[in-house]
């Protein structure tokens, strides 16, 4: 379009200053344009007449947009080595996986016959456990014994334990055994002081104690005929009162014991050790 006014002027031009003396300048001007645009395709009206007269050159046009971004640069020279950097944290030591195994050796030459045997120690240790097993055994039956009572007294390594019955003195000896007991026989003074203290719970005067004269009249022993290693008689005692007293018992007021008729009924208390 430019080039299109451009000669429109030159043609204009040519009409009005034919006449006029034209610089060599811009006759060259004019026709190096007007051949540009004939190269361009562009359509002209240019009078064939005006061709060697030439136009004033116009303004400046205006600055066109920006240019697309162009392609990256070359990449630029290597930098300088940096600073050497801190030690790093201790590494965990990981063994490493085990080689492979190795060529057969040679056969070793045939040993003599052994012994299957354990080590000392072991058998040893084997003895101490089998010995604790039973111990603990033992005592664990003991306490389920004695856990069918409703009062339940340990002194030492027995239990005292009643059931707040009163009977004869031998329905008294099956009672007791017929619960894997006997009859009470304090063996000292604190097993007589726990009796004591059974039947003050019990509100029981007297209780049973497992010691007769029946095998020789006079002499007191346990009910396997065993005799006696602690004794609590009341001063006096045993008396054979009516010479017909071969059964024992004990107050519970006093804690000492009396020789007394077999067929009272007195509270029963058992051991279970
Ligand atoms: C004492 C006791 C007897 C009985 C009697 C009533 O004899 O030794 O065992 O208890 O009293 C006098
Ligand atoms: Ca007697
Ligand atoms: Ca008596």
């Amino acid at each position: 379009m430019v080039c299109i006014n451009m000669i429109k002027s030159a043609a204009a031009q040519c009409h009005s200053v034919t006449a006029m003396a034209l610089s060599t300048l811009h006759l060259t001007v004019l026709c190096f344009a007007l051949l540009l645009c004939l190269i361009g395709g562009a359509q002209t009206e240019v009078p064939p007449s005006c061709l060697a007269s030439a136009g004033v050159p116009g303004n400046p046009g205006h600055n066109g947009l920006p240019g697309r971004d162009g392609r990256d640069g070359k990449d630029g020279r290597e930098g300088v080595s940096g600073s050497k950097g801190d030690r790093g944290d201790p590494g965990v030591p990981v063994p490493g996986l085990p080689g492979k195994m190795g060529p057969a050796g040679p056969k070793g030459s045939k040993g003599e016959n052994g012994v299957m045997e354990i080590p000392e120690s072991a058998d040893v240790l084997m003895k101490s456990l089998k010995t604790d097993i039973q111990t603990m055994g033992s005592r664990l039956s003991t306490v389920e014994k004695a856990m069918g009572f409703r009062i339940i007294r340990r002194v030492g390594m027995k239990y005292y334990v009643t059931e707040g019955l009163q009977d004869d003195f031998d329905a008294g000896l099956r009672f007791c055994r017929d619960a894997g007991g006997d009859l009470v026989l304090p063996k000292n003074e604190e097993e007589n002081n726990v009796l004591v203290k059974m039947l003050q719970v019990l509100e029981a005067p007297i209780g049973w104690i497992r010691t007769t004269d029946r095998k020789t009249e006079g002499i007191f022993l346990d009910t396997d005929n065993s005799t006696l290693s602690f004794t609590k008689w009341k001063p006096g005692e045993p008396n054979d009162h009516n010479n017909n007293e071969d059964c024992s018992m004990v107050y519970t007021a006093t804690g000492l014991w009396n020789d007394i008729l077999c067929d009272r009924k007195y509270h029963i208390v058992c051991e279970i050790s």
